[in-house]
């Protein structure tokens, strides 16, 4: 890592603006506009969009929107290398996280979340521009660059979640949980001791709090030790006034309220625009947050997170969702030759990728099969390529299947996978019944393990002869530096 980790969110947007990473937009609409600019210009890969001087709101309170979405920015964001693939910055990233160790929160008094505190019947959160990021959602949503913090009322440990939140009117937010997310399990078990679920909700945490908050912590580990860890120190928390939940002190904006039981208040909540590409997750009756404070920065900087249709993802880096668990998995199952596991950008796991050295006869389809059988969500595709594919290279994953695979022998059908409400192509009445399986195939794109000495050769300089031409002309590729396969940086 070569810069000091971000101190909060501002000082990763300086960062960004230092690096010519963001363009100011003036005069935007909160309906559609917003939402729709984010989309053509994330589609060209552009630089992240700042908004201010929305209609109808003060000069000063500014969306950010998608800051995450390239590698370059998720690599500011975090420390991790710049001039690796996306594969190469996730293993930077595993070897991090494999020297965790927990860095517990520290108290603050105050903090300049606090500059600005609105109480009771004086919360207002149409005070502050809500997009409506898509056409077919439900409504404007509050929180999607955010993240959501509970108490567990048995085991006394905080969790911090992003789920998204819809905003239904003043004092009143809407929230969708999947139900094996902790802060659902955290939820109902308050509403199984007949109480409301005490909640922060936190707008723009500072990044490492959002990498800790997206990616899969276990089961009774605070995601703020995560975030202190990933931060180098601890993360400064105050103590909320209404919940007494830690409130990062870093935030832009936070809120504080509770979550009622469902027999007291539900409402509609969505569809919303979702990263699959599409709005598969429908409507229907969800919790509400009621708001009892609202805490924020003056000029606060709101971040916005809507996800959009693949391939532009929301954090470049590291993969959420099942890689890491399927990469943990292979080892602990004492697999050999595993090289790295990967999420193509076409929808959370539903093209995950395994590189390995093969070593013995049906060595590739075993670590198929077992990466298949460790994916707990949608997948629809599991390819198994050799590790002189970059696994996170989707024109080179295509390669290989093309080249090495023979589809009737290579492609193994699968069915009664388990999937997710999400997943585009369960029919409604399905879903209804919670019949969420669908069927997955599983590639091998290796070259054949029994002849794999006589397959043709790949048509490329050695190793040892493109880092000899590549010493003796490196000046030429001075502004070109990308992926130089198996070339050593002096
Ligand atoms: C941008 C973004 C938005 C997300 N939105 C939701 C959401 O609305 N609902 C949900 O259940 N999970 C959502 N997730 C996934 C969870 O945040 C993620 O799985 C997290 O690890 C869950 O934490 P938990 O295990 O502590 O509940 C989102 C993830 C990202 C990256
Ligand atoms: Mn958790």
């Amino acid at each position: 890592m070569t810069e000091t980790p971000c101190r909060d969110f501002r000082d990763f947007l300086d960062r960004l603006e230092r690096r010519g990473q963001i363009k100011l937009i003036e005069g935007a609409d909160c309906d559609l506009e917003i939402g729709t600019l984010t989309e053509l210009m994330c589609e060209r890969r552009g630089p992240m969009l700042l908004f201010d001087s929305i209609n109808g709101f003060p000069r000063g309170y500014r969306i950010a929107a998608k800051p995450y979405s390239t590698p370059l920015r998720t690599a500011i964001a975090l420390g991790l290398p710049e001039d690796e693939s996306p594969f190469g910055m996730f293993r930077v990233w595993r070897e991090r996280m494999g020297s965790f160790r927990p860095v517990p929160p520290r108290a603050v008094q105050g903090s300049p979340l606090m500059e600005n505190v609105q109480q009771g019947t004086s919360v207002d959160l149409c005070h502050f521009p809500t997009p409506r990021w898509h056409e077919r959602d439900g409504g404007p949503y509050f929180g999607t660059g955010c993240a959501v913090i509970t108490r567990d009322p048995d085991e006394d440990w905080i969790n911090v979640g992003t789920y998204r939140c819809q905003l239904h009117d003043r004092r009143t937010l809407g929230i969708q949980v999947a139900p094996y997310h902790h802060g659902n399990l955290q939820m109902r078990k308050w509403w199984a001791q007949g109480k409301s679920c005490p909640v922060a909700l936190v707008v723009s945490p500072e990044p490492c709090l959002f990498s800790a908050s997206t990616n899969g912590v276990p089961w009774g580990t605070t995601e703020l030790e995560y975030a202190g860890f990933l931060k180098g120190e601890p993360l400064d928390v105050l103590s909320g006034p209404e919940t007494g939940l830690p409130l990062p002190a870093s935030a832009e904006l936070v809120i504080e309220g509770e979550l009622p039981p469902p027999d007291e208040e539900q409402r509609m909540e969505g569809p919303f625009g979702e990263y699959t590409g599409y709005y598969a997750g429908d409507e229907g009756m969800r919790a509400v947050i009621r708001v009892k404070a609202c805490y924020f920065r003056t000029n606060p900087i709101l971040h916005g997170e809507p996800p959009l249709k693949p391939p532009i993802d929301t954090w470049a880096c590291p993969p959420a969702g099942s890689v890491p668990t399927v990469w943990d998995g292979l080892l602990k199952a004492g697999l050999p030759g595993i090289k790295g596991v990967f999420a193509l950008n076409t929808g959370g796991g539903l093209v995950t990728t395994v590189a390995i050295q093969q070593q013995y006869a049906g060595h590739a389809r075993q670590v198929g099969r077992v990466a298949s059988g460790l994916m707990h969500s949608m997948c629809r595709l599991m390819i198994v390529v050799d590790d002189d594919i970059d696994p996170s290279d989707p024109e080179e994953i295509l390669w290989a299947i093309a080249t090495r695979s023979d589809p009737s022998t290579s492609f193994e059908m699968q069915s009664e996978c388990p999937s997710s409400p999400l997943d585009p192509v369960i029919p409604p009445a399905r879903k209804k019944t919670r019949g969420l399986t669908a069927s997955r195939a599983l590639i091998i794109a290796c070259r054949p393990w029994e002849w794999k000495d006589q397959f043709p050769a790949v048509n490329r300089g050695s190793d040892e002869l493109r880092q000899r031409v590549y010493d003796k002309w490196r000046a030429v590729f001075r502004e070109h530096s990308g992926s130089l396969v198996g070339l050593q940086e002096a």
